[in-house]
């Protein structure tokens, strides 16, 4: 990146960046039948603040960039043709391959900033990218290669986005543990049509202040010296001191919100808006400076000409095909057969909790770049399950921390932390805590990968105890897998087994991509009768177990003698299904899926082709249910080979599983139901 010495120098640069941002805001309004196809918005009003901030980033440097800033994207070296790529949707759009929208940025390049993928909801990058942030201090503290001039994180947001509550989340964060971070927000007083003093009690000048260690710079984002001194002195303060800043930009929005609202509609400020316009202001500091109107001129024709130019030659680049639709829905894992010695000899049998600890203990031992975080996984406690305990202790609280109640942040950071190449491993401490972080994973984790082409895999794992054991009651019950296997872009394991956590824990951490690991509190200690076989000798350090791969648990031929029937399960349903298999005897076979995203079809498949029965078994309550949708699969597969419709087994459709344990019990599957249903398909 060039350095900008004379103010002359760097006005002139800045007013080329400015022209070139008004002249594309034009531009799409003036062709608006054409370029209205699909919504974008532009950052007219906001481009001194952009370009002062963008003209001052290092190729080390990270952006989250939002959808207003077009400007700030010119001045860190994006070319006009290249947005317009984007706009337009087109195959060789540079962020996305034509899959979002325009200014929605995501990059990866050598020598420019880097900004992971970018969504539309608003606020939402405030968490990945205060991640981003929280990897760069890990690294710094476990003497992890960085570069000699530290980078910084910059997290651009819209006002009315600051109110959110995950924004907050991130904030606490930052200020909590000292991230070199900066937050950038643009104040144009509108949220879409609601005003200021509708949606807020007070600017987020006075609001950040109440994050202790969070410094606060106010300045007129219209005044493009002012705003870059500012962002300036802030850059220089996060490289060496390596603290949070907030710089908070007073901004007119003088284009439409998007163009897909109209600004005359709802607007009475619209004069005084324009009253406040960058390009005047920095017109006049021009001509103050002593640069003649003339070459002013011929800086904006000049401009005008090439934005027209390439505008014509991005409405003639190609659109993506039919078959790109298809890429990276998942980066490609190295982990594709099952290897290691999985029960290595003279070893004593472990319970599961502990398989999947000495798992993650192996793997921090073997890799600085793994971490773990969530709520009571530190020093004093290691996890409520006693699932992480001795990992704070073993590798120090850097690398194995308490975060504060955040699902949100917990699962949305790894975005960040993945980007600078850190292999977060994160814990919800229920799964029916998972809801408020739910939104980060599907708006962020699981299409980060997709929507930027292939360029910003989230490599994660997130671990979710599960299921109901002994009372837990409706808040520490649930199961969630049908709402987690709707979430198209991440793996999800649920093994039964101490082995198959291990084995599947080590393949989720060299799996590129994001995967959740839903682990049955009933399994973990083998405590409930009939779970013994939940406890397994531990494999061996080099065991790992490939996902998309199921278990036959208990394989059986079919005969002309008599009925036969597959039970297709996975969790808890293993082992009810283990138990009730007892009383039939060579009638019942058992499939553990052991991961459900992917799901291994064709072990399926197989199994109801052999027997031509089956049923599928779940303790998730069963309306609309991932158990459903399996049995459909095999409705549509296998149907000639059917003797009996495919059952599902699953929780009464009952909206929490109650606490007293005469009615848990109504609620639930067990081995009993179980049986009933076998004689009904065996007999069909
Ligand atoms: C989570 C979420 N809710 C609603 C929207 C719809 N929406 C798009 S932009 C916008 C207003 C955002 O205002 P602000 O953050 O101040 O940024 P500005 O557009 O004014 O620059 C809204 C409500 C969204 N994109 N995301």
């Amino acid at each position: 990146m060039e350095t900008i010495t004379s103010t002359i120098t760097l006005l002139k640069k800045a007013y080329q960046l400015l022209v070139t941002a008004k002249s594309l805001s034009e531009l799409y309004e003036e062709n608006k039948n054409i370029t209205g196809k699909y919504v974008h918005a532009t950052s007219r009003g906001h481009e001194a603040i952009q370009i002062a901030t963008g003209l001052q980033l290092l190729p080390q440097d990270y952006l989250s960039a939002y959808y207003r800033d077009d400007a700030l994207l010119l001045a860190i070296g994006i070319t006009p043709y290249e947005l317009m790529l984007q706009l337009l949707a087109k195959r060789d759009d540079i962020f996305s391959g034509g899959r979002t929208y325009y200014s929605h940025p995501s990059l990866k390049r050598e020598d420019l900033p880097k900004i992971p993928h970018q969504s539309s909801a608003t606020g939402m990058q405030a968490i990945p990218t205060t991640g981003i942030a929280m990897g760069m201090q890990y690294k710094e503290l476990e003497g992890l290669p960085t570069e000699d001039v530290k980078p910084i994180t910059i997290c651009s947001l819209g006002d009315a986005s600051c109110t959110e509550g995950e924004v907050a989340e991130a904030f606490q964060m930052a200020a909590l543990k000292q991230l070199p971070i900066l937050y950038l927000v643009q104040d144009n007083e509108w949220d879409i049509s609601a005003s200021a003093d509708e949606i807020r009690a007070q600017d987020i000048a006075h609001y950040a202040k109440g994050f202790k260690g969070l410094e606060v710079f106010s300045v007129d984002g219209t005044d493009f010296l002012a705003s870059y001194e500012v962002v300036k002195k802030a850059i220089e303060i996060i490289r060496t001191e390596r603290r949070p800043i907030l710089i908070h930009a007073k901004v007119p929005l003088l284009n439409h919100h998007t163009s897909g609202v109209r600004k005359e509609w709802y607007r009475d400020d619209l004069e005084e808006a324009q009253s406040r316009d960058p390009y005047d202001k920095l017109k006049s500091m021009l001509l103050n400076e002593g640069v003649e109107i003339e070459e002013i001129n011929q800086i904006e024709k000049e401009i005008a000409d090439t934005v027209k130019i390439d505008y014509q030659n991005a409405l003639k680049a190609g659109d993506p095909k039919p078959e790109d639709l298809y890429d990276h829905v998942f980066a490609p894992t190295p982990i594709t057969e099952e290897k290691g010695n999985r029960s290595p000899e003279g070893k004593e049998k472990t319970v599961m909790v502990d398989s999947a600890l000495f798992a993650i203990r192996e793997l921090m031992a073997k890799h600085p770049e793994a971490l773990l975080y969530g709520q009571d996984v530190g020093l004093r406690l290691g996890g409520v399950f006693r699932e992480a305990a001795t990992l704070a202790k073993q590798y120090g609280k850097n690398r194995v921390f308490n975060t504060p109640i955040q699902e949100a942040f917990i699962i949305g950071s790894t975005v960040g932390m993945s980007a600078v190449g850190l292999k977060p491993i994160v814990e919800v401490q229920f799964a029916d805590y998972i809801w408020p972080g739910l939104n980060q994973l599907f708006t962020e984790v699981a299409r980060s990968n997709y929507l930027s082409n292939g360029k910003w895999p989230v490599s994660m794992i997130l671990r979710v105890p599960i299921g109901a054991y002994g009372s837990g009651g409706p808040y520490h019950s649930s199961s969630v897998e049908s709402i987690l296997t709707n979430i198209k872009g991440i793996k999800i394991a649920y093994p039964s087994t101490g082995a198959d956590l291990k084995g599947l824990m080590k393949s989720a951490y060299y799996d590129p991509n994001p995967v959740i690991m839903l682990e049955h509190k009933g399994l973990y200690w083998s405590k409930m009768k009939g779970t013994e076989e939940a406890a397994t000798i531990e494999p061996d350090e080099e065991y790992v177990l490939p996902f998309g791969k199921a278990r036959e648990v208990l394989v059986t031929d079919s005969s002309s003698e008599h009925n036969s029937v597959t039970i297709i399960t996975y969790g808890m349903g293993v082992y009810w299904a283990k138990e009730a298999a007892k009383d039939f005897s060579n009638q019942i076979e058992i499939i553990d899926l052991r991961t459900l995203v992917p799901l291994d079809e064709e072990t399926i498949f197989n199994s109801v082709k052999k027997h031509s029965r089956c049923i599928v078994l779940t303790e998730e309550a069963k309306q609309n249910s991932f158990a459903q949708s399996i049995a459909g699969l095999i409705n549509e597969n296998c149907f000639e080979f059917l003797d009996a419709p495919v059952r599902v087994l699953g929780a009464k459709d009952m909206p929490a599983i109650p606490l007293n344990s005469v009615l848990e019990e109504e609620m639930l599957p067990n081995s009993t139901k179980l049986k009933s249903l076998i004689k009904d398909i065996l007999n069909y």
